[in-house]
């Protein structure tokens, strides 16, 4: 069918979980919803108390400007908004938003009639800066120990605290989490290759007599059996990509949070349980 006679039939009534039919229609091709509205308010403001905070001082430079938290002397207090009260709303707008484009995915796969699987690998990413901006500070007992929010001062945070801990490569959350990024981008290679592979054959290695066709998945499947000895499958690369893709996202929010609330030395320290064991002696 194609996409437009699909928006036909598709774009009625229903599936809403706030706000019934009041906001349940498009403006072109976004659906907009409760939860469209939420996030064109959070967005709206959160985007203008950047560009205040910007107008402020000292720079315009899109690269330098940067709108820090509070002083950790100010706790997990209210700071005035000149002090850190601005990063405190911004950071209020940002999770807002980020729930809100949530939950209008929600509604559209309601709308749809499919899985909730896209809303909830969103909610990975938004729980990994829950846990940089919310959850870790809290446990620190301060809002100062959020990241700036700046393109290169985030920079700079994420390397100072990197070193405060010495030598953060040591973390074995974060090796887990850098691991499962990479064995992300490893099967996503894998896969993107191996689809426009059996789709796009390449006319001139095919064998005498094979006309060049779209190839099935016993095509794809046999690839792997003989390189490897064994296939995963059509739908299974699907659900190994993104089983690999939220652990790349969950161990990287656990390797922060136990960065200081968990453990204060270094990280390489860490790994002293491996000499003490009873094993050596
Ligand atoms: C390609 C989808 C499109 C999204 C884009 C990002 C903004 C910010 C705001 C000027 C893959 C849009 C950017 C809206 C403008 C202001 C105030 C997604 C794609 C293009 N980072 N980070 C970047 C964010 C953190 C780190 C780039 C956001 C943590 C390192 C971009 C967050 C830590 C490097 C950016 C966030 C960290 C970057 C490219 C939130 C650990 C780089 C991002 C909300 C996670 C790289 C100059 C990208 C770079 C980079 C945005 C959090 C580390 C500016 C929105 C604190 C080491 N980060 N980041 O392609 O070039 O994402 O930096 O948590 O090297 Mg970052
Ligand atoms: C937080 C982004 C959430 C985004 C959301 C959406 C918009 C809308 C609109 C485009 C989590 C935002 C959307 C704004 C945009 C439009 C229209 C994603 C988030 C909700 N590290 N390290 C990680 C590596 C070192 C350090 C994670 C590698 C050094 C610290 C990952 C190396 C030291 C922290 C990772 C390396 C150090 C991390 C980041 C190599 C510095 C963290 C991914 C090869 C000296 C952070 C939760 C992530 C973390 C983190 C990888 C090196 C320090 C596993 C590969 C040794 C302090 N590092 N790192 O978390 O875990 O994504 O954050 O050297 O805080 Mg590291
Ligand atoms: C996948 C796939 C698959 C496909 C696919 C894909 C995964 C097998 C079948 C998809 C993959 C791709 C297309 C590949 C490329 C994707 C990436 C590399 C990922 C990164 C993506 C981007 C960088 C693009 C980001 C773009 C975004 C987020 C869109 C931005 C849009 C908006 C902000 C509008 C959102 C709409 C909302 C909130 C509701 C409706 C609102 C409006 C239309 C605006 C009008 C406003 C109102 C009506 C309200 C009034 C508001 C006011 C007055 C204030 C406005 C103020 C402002 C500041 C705007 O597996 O299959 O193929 O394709």
């Amino acid at each position: 069918m194609a996409l437009l006679s699909f928006e036909r039939k598709y774009r009625v009534r229903g599936g809403t979980l706030v706000g019934g039919d009041l906001f349940d229609f498009w403006v072109g091709p976004f659906y907009v919803g409760f939860f469209g509205v939420t996030t064109i308010f959070f967005t709206a403001l959160g985007t203008a108390l950047i560009v205040y905070g910007a107008a402020l001082g000292p720079t315009w430079n899109i690269w330098q400007i940067s709108i820090a938290p509070p002083d950790i002397s100010y706790g997990l207090a209210l700071a005035p908004l000149t002090e850190g009260g601005l990063w405190q709303i911004i950071t209020i707008c940002a999770l807002g938003a980020f729930c809100s484009w949530a939950l209008r995915e929600v509604e559209i796969c309601r709308k749809l009639g499919i899985g909730y699987h896209v809303p909830v690998a969103f909610g990975f990413a938004i729980f990994a800066y829950f846990t940089l901006v919310v959850i870790r500070p809290l446990l620190l007992g301060a809002w100062g120990h959020g990241f700036p929010y700046g393109i290169f001062s985030h920079l700079d945070w994420v390397s100072n605290v990197g070193y405060q801990y010495l030598h953060f490569h040591y973390n074995p959350a974060h090796m887990i989490a850098v691991s499962f990024f990479f064995t992300t981008t490893l099967a996503l290679s894998l896969h993107g290759a191996l689809i426009l592979s059996a789709a796009n054959p390449g006319r001139d290695r095919l064998a005498p007599g094979r006309q060049a066709e779209v190839k099935t998945p016993e095509y794809e499947d046999t690839f792997f059996r003989d390189t490897i000895g064994y296939s995963i499958g059509t739908l299974g690369i699907h659900r190994l990509g993104l089983v690999l893709a939220l652990n790349a996202g969950f161990w990287s929010a656990v390797c922060i949070v136990i960065s200081g609330p968990f453990w204060n030395e270094g990280w390489p320290q860490w790994w002293s349980w491996w000499l003490d064991l009873p094993f050596w002696s």
